[in-house]
């Protein structure tokens, strides 16, 4: 089936809207993504006809309710291969999952002078949550450095693994440079050296196909707002031995087996990690979503973004535009995320010289500062990112915006 970005324009709704008296051009995708109607309907379809708190109600609209939401498990768990949807646990996003992991698992496994192992391109929610474990136990935090502040130096990473960290914490996708890791690789390195695995899909689930059986990562996490679902909803995917062998992060309603005045038993997966009213609504999206993705088939969604991608670095090469990451020839392990330098031009201009001509971008250090500050040595970049509905003329508006940064620029100076 081809891939026809003009039909699947059409159903977002977002994108025939305007921004600053100009027609929307939408390329901010890594911080959220846009949502199709189908996703918008379920929702909306959710309350008007589905709404009952789950697993709660003995009247066939909860029991409507339930099954819309462990059918949107069952859908999840078929998208990322996963064995069942009792390895599915529904948090707010990545980031809540993460945080799950570091205390639930992190408490339980790591102690005084263990070592947790992350790398130098992490988003703060792959950091902070293993800072705070380390602060909590008294371990320490090693990190994978880069090779050309582009991509992992597998040699260090080698040389950490000899420390014996209890778990590596990597990301599959840089939401700053685009490398795509070898995660599949990178955990079996862990496991051979006795280490667990977590691994950051925030930015990889939505954009390429990815099986995480195959991955063999014990933790997988995501989140649904950046793959044209619901914001409020995200992922923790967890084997089903490692989620049984953990204790749950939070406490409260539906969570237990049975509870009494001073002990608590716990309920069965996924459901012991899930306390109190779910996002019942955001999984009814999630599950349009991932119907959405299905339809387009992955693989096609993916060579979208290359091909996009591709075109966007020519682009910028062209114009003498310095983009971080790996370069061109190596396309096949870049994904649609391309952060860049416009020489003498602040970040922050550049960013509004694309608002101004109608064109979202994200300028900063994008919630990862080890890397931009300290790899990267910038104090902000702007960055653009794709999805299914971007279009090789948005990247031409783009091209034309730097210009006219570089030219508001120098007519300032
Ligand atoms: N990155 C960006 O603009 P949440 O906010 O929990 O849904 O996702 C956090 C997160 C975790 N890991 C990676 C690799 C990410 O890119 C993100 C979110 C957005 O780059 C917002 S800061």
């Amino acid at each position: 089936m081809e891939f026809d970005v003009d039909r699947i324009r059409k159903d977002f709704p977002i994108l025939a809207t305007q921004m600053n008296g100009r027609q929307l051009v939408y390329l901010d995708s890594a911080a959220t993504s846009q949502k199709p109607r189908q996703v918008i309907n379920a929702v909306a379809r959710h309350y008007r006809k589905l709404n009952a708190n789950i697993h709660r109600g003995i009247y066939k609209l909860s029991e409507e309710a339930t099954a819309e939401y462990v059918a949107s498990k069952e859908a999840v768990a078929r998208f990322i291969h996963a064995k069942s949807y009792r390895s599915i646990v529904y948090f707010r996003s990545t980031t809540e999952a993460i945080n799950a992991v570091a205390r639930a698992w992190g408490d339980a496994n790591t102690g005084s002078g263990d070592r947790v192992l992350i790398t130098e391109m992490e988003h703060h929610s792959n950091i902070v949550p293993w800072q705070m474990l380390a602060k909590r136990k008294g371990a320490h935090l090693d990190y994978v450095g880069l090779r050309d502040g582009s991509e992992l130096d597998l040699e260090d990473y080698k040389s950490k693994l000899l420390l014996k960290p209890k778990i590596v914490a990597v990301t599959h996708v840089s939401n700053v440079l685009g490398t795509i890791n070898d995660v599949k690789e990178i955990t079996r390195m862990a496991h051979e050296a006795g280490a667990s695995v977590l691994v950051d899909g925030a930015q990889s689930v939505p954009h390429m196909p990815v099986d995480v059986s195959g991955m063999d990562a014990d933790f997988v996490a995501f989140s649904g707002h950046k793959m044209l679902g619901p914001s409020g909803i995200g992922v923790l995917y967890g084997k089903e031995d490692v989620l049984e062998g953990m204790e749950p992060f939070h406490g409260g309603g539906d969570m237990i087996r049975s509870v009494d005045f001073q002990e608590s038993t716990w309920n069965e997966l996924p459901w012991k990690f899930e306390a109190g009213t779910q996002n019942m609504e955001g999984a009814a999206g999630l599950a349009a979503a991932v119907r959405y993705l299905k339809r387009l088939g992955m693989e096609s969604v993916r060579e979208h973004e290359k091909k996009i991608t591709l075109y966007a670095l020519e682009a910028l090469a062209d114009e003498h535009v310095t983009a971080f990451g790996l370069g061109r020839d190596r396309i096949e392990e870049r994904a649609g995320v391309i952060s860049f330098d416009v020489k003498g031009v602040h970040a922050h201009d550049v960013a509004q010289v694309f608002d101004s001509e109608g064109i979202a971008i994200r300028s900063g250090h994008h919630c990862a500062m080890p890397l931009v500050t300290r790899v990267l040595g910038e104090p902000a970049v702007p960055r653009m990112s794709f999805y299914v509905y971007t279009k090789e003329q948005e990247i031409d508006s783009a091209i034309a915006a730097i210009r006219k940064a570089r030219e508001v620029m120098k007519l300032s100076s």
